[in-house]
């Protein structure tokens, strides 16, 4: 399998973290979105949407979506398993990795924000607010669904979709200064899973386009 992505990119390193928790092996192709190839003629064969990551299976389908590409892990490597065993767990799971995933990211995307700072010539507070208010409020929402649940981990007592996409979110929640403090349910399974190994290899400094002291 190929993995288009970028190491700074939260929704590659979500599909990262599924790759590492089912143990699979991945050649990784990176795509450097601060020049802008993200947009290039060959790369948009792959994804017309212009964004990372993409999966290209062996049988030579593309995959795009995090979401979708971390479905088609479980369907195609369903051992172990990134969704809990219990249906209405399962359904939580991946409500709360669509609320990360779907209400959250997309409003601190690179091009969102080059277009508030560029376009709309948002100031640093202006910007600040924009962030706390659209991807703080859904993380909020997350903290809610999250403490109504229980367990080490988002859902439950083992890593699951959801925590795939928790741990991306909080580490560009931290990046761009979205305020966590009412948030202790994330913060505190953020910190469970960033010291475990495979969340560890999946880390935006562990990837081969890193850039260092960046
Ligand atoms: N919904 C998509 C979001 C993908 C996405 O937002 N990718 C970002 C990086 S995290 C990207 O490629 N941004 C490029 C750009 O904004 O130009 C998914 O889950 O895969």
């Amino acid at each position: 399998m190929k993995l288009f992505g970028y190491w700074r990119s939260s929704a590659t390193y979500r599909v990262r973290i599924a790759l590492a928790l089912k143990g699979l092996d991945y050649d990784y192709q990176p795509v450097n979105l601060l020049k802008g190839e993200q947009s290039d003629a060959a790369y948009l064969k792959k994804n017309p949407a212009a964004l990372v990551p993409a999966l290209e299976t062996d049988d030579g389908a593309v995959i795009t979506q995090s979401l979708a590409i971390m479905g088609y892990l479980e369907d195609a490597f369903p051992h172990p398993s990134i969704l809990p065993e219990e249906l209405g767990a399962r359904g939580h799971a991946r409500a709360v990795a669509a609320t990360l995933a779907c209400e959250a990211q997309p409003f601190m995307n690179l091009r969102i924000q080059k277009y508030l700072k560029d376009t709309l010539k948002l100031d640093a507070d202006a910007m600040s607010a924009w962030l706390n208010r659209w991807p703080g409020g859904a993380m909020a929402a997350a903290e809610k669904m999250v403490a109504a649940h229980g367990g080490a981990f988002c859902v439950g007592d083992a890593p699951t979709i959801a925590d795939c996409c928790l741990v991306p979110q909080v580490y560009g929640a931290k990046r761009f200064g979205v305020d966590m403090s009412a948030m202790p349910r994330l913060t505190e399974i953020y910190e469970r899973c960033v010291k475990l190994p495979a969340f560890e290899k999946a880390h935006p400094d562990n990837q081969p386009d890193a850039v260092k002291g960046n």
